[in-house]
């Protein structure tokens, strides 16, 4: 048999690939008032009310936080969301997302 020669697979390969996931980090700012923060965190990330309040100290002190993963589009359309609901009332926040 010539190296060119194509053998026939026994098995199927498994194809199926994990999604890349993406974090959304939440940045800090001097404005956002904290209680919006931990409710937007609550509202739109299902964070419950201690994880909120952990998320949102650690990006007050530190800069920034992960709040979360997911598939990249969850994931940008919940920054987008949060960011958007801050800007209508008038507050800068802002949330980044990156992959993992
Ligand atoms: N630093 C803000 C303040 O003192 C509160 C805040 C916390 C804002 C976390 C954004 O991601 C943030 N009012």
């Amino acid at each position: 048999m010539s190296n060119t020669d194509l053998k026939p697979r026994l098995q199927q390969k498994t194809k199926v690939q994990k999604p890349q996931l993406y974090k959304v980090v939440l940045l800090n700012d001097d404005y956002t008032p904290r209680e919006f923060v931990v409710l937007i965190l609550k509202g739109e990330f299902r964070l419950d009310n201690a994880q909120a309040e952990v998320v949102m100290m650690t990006a007050h002190q530190k800069g920034a936080c992960v709040v979360s993963v997911y598939p990249k589009d969850v994931a940008e359309t919940k920054a987008t969301r949060a960011i958007d609901a801050a800007g209508r009332l008038g507050y800068p926040l802002q949330f980044t997302v990156e992959p993992e």
